[in-house]
């Protein structure tokens, strides 16, 4: 398996996921979003709707209004719980992320042609100490990752389905965003769009 370091704390696993594994892992992320539908993020205080669309697997969910962001165990339109987490995703984290821990959060963004994500830090969590992992599903992804401070040099990288990137260390609080979706390179998903995974442990653990 290639794993490429691409900056500190940046590892980038081309093809982590074969396409069998991948598509297995689109079956179950349609009962996710059965039980848990996408919503449409609004951004804290102006409420302009986000062009990726959300939901969450896992004990805590991320969501956005206009109140701000946070984590919580219920989603934010029908109230219920949000579903468990596929063992296939815990299965990559304790493969990949070197955290005795196990993910609480598994952020699932949708993309389609034309929606973006800009550059911003991840830091809701508590825990720091835990790292990031993102798996890609779809359509190609072009990714930015500056460091800490905004405003600084920037990478960027082509995230295709099937890939994992781990953020950690020093990589924890970097800017990063997704510049725009490439289409057309990948036949996982018949109507096309890209679908993110972030596995995120939230809370502090006890020990
Ligand atoms: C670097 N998602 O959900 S994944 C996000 O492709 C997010 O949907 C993008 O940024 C996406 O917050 C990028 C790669 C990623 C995820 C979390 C990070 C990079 C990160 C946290 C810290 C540093
Ligand atoms: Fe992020």
């Amino acid at each position: 398996m290639t794993r490429l370091v691409v900056a500190p704390g940046v590892v980038h696993w081309p093809g982590y996921l074969p396409p069998e594994a991948q598509a297995a892992l689109v079956v179950e992320l349609r009962e996710v979003a059965r039980q848990a539908p996408f919503f449409q993020p609004r951004m804290p205080k102006t409420g302009k709707p986000f062009s990726v669309r959300m939901t969450n697997c896992g004990s805590l969910g991320w969501v956005s209004d206009e109140t701000g962001y946070r984590y919580q165990p219920l989603h934010p339109v029908t109230g219920e719980p949000w579903p468990p987490m596929p063992v296939a995703l815990t299965q990559a984290w304790r493969d990949l992320a070197g955290y005795a821990h196990l993910p609480e959060a598994c952020l699932v963004n949708f993309y389609e042609a034309g929606a973006k994500m800009g550059l911003h830090q991840d830091r809701d969590e508590q825990e720091f100490d835990a790292p990031v992992l993102s798996l890609s599903l779809g359509d190609t992804a072009v990714f930015r990752i500056g460091g800490t401070q905004r405003g600084g040099k920037t990478v960027s990288l082509k995230l295709a389905s099937g890939d994992a990137l781990l953020f950690g260390g020093e990589a924890r609080l970097a800017y990063h965003g997704i510049d725009r979706i490439i289409a057309g390179l990948s036949s996982l998903l018949p109507q096309g769009g890209r679908i993110n995974l972030t596995l995120r442990r939230v809370t502090k653990p006890r020990a």
